[in-house]
């Protein structure tokens, strides 16, 4: 109930905060995105860790307004990121649950980037097994319409659900991210949990080419993952190693300052 409080006061009086991780080119370590991660900060006890905040409102239906107001945080830090040498072809990856798929989205999301003049193509839908379980035709609707505007498509968490794969063949995904518990096996103490990890990834990477899908590996956090995940084959990568989620504003003095 106390959460459920701060969440309602949270979008009253805009505590919520949508914070950036730099997604990164593992051939060159350049920037090639950032994903949006939600923050609740709020004034007294400060900011308050999201896992909880969203299953509450996912719970509460919440969600909605709380993703509308990350989208529109979102986009705009995107926009102010933009103006900086280098990264106005950044793209932005921003998180769904899947009550948010309602039918007002696509036209909500074209208002957002429209009013921001950053182009759909810049725009990454991150979404999870969670929102293809459903295998709702409205869901498949509103993915697909999105698609058509132009925003490009993530499956979220590969790898820690039940039947990813068959999904890949129903579903229009443009980008697969393997969840970070495949960025820890990779150097796991067994050989053999190694050894099978390995083969795992390399086997997904593969295949996630050969369907024109490009893959992110998640947390990575030492040199040795980084090499590793790009002898493998994988695209990008995201983790503490390269950048923490921060503040827009911290984020854009980094990045000027490291110019
Ligand atoms: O930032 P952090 O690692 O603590 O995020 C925890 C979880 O919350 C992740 O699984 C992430 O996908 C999810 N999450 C973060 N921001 C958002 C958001 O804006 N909307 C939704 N639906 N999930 C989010
Ligand atoms: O579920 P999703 O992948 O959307 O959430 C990403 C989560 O992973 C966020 O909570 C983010 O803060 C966290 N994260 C990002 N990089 C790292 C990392 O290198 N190590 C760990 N442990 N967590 C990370
Ligand atoms: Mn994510
Ligand atoms: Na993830």
């Amino acid at each position: 109930a106390e959460i459920e409080a701060n969440i309602e006061a949270g979008l009253v009086d805009n505590w919520f905060e949508a914070f950036l991780q730099p997604i990164v080119n593992l051939n060159g370590r350049g920037i090639a995105g950032f994903e949006a991660l939600m923050r609740l900060n709020h004034p007294q006890k400060g900011l308050m860790p999201p896992a909880e905040i969203i299953s509450v409102a996912e719970e509460t239906a919440k969600i909605v307004r709380v993703g509308n107001v990350i989208m529109e945080k979102a986009i705009a830090n995107l926009a102010k990121i933009s103006c900086i040498a280098g990264m106005q072809d950044t793209y932005l990856a921003i998180n769904f649950s899947p009550l948010q798929f309602e039918p007002a989205l696509p036209a909500r999301l074209a208002a957002i980037v429209g009013r921001h003049g950053i182009r759909p193509e810049r725009i990454v839908v991150e979404i999870t097994e969670a929102v293809l379980m459903h295998d709702n035709p409205q869901i498949r609707m509103i993915v697909t319409e999105l698609r058509h505007f132009g925003c490009r498509i993530a499956l979220d968490d590969f790898g820690t659900g039940y039947s990813s794969l068959s999904y890949l063949n129903r579903f229009p995904v443009d980008i697969i991210k393997i969840d970070q518990s495949f960025t820890r096996a990779i150097n796991d103490g067994d050989d053999d949990v190694r050894q099978k990890s390995r083969m795992l990834i390399e086997g997904i990477t593969t295949l996630s080419h050969k369907m024109n899908c490009t893959v992110i590996a998640e947390g990575i956090e030492t040199e040795e993952e980084c090499r590793t995940l790009h002898q493998m084959g994988l695209d990008y990568g995201q983790g503490y190693l390269f950048h923490r989620p921060q503040h827009a504003t911290t984020l854009i003095e980094q990045l000027v300052g490291s110019q």
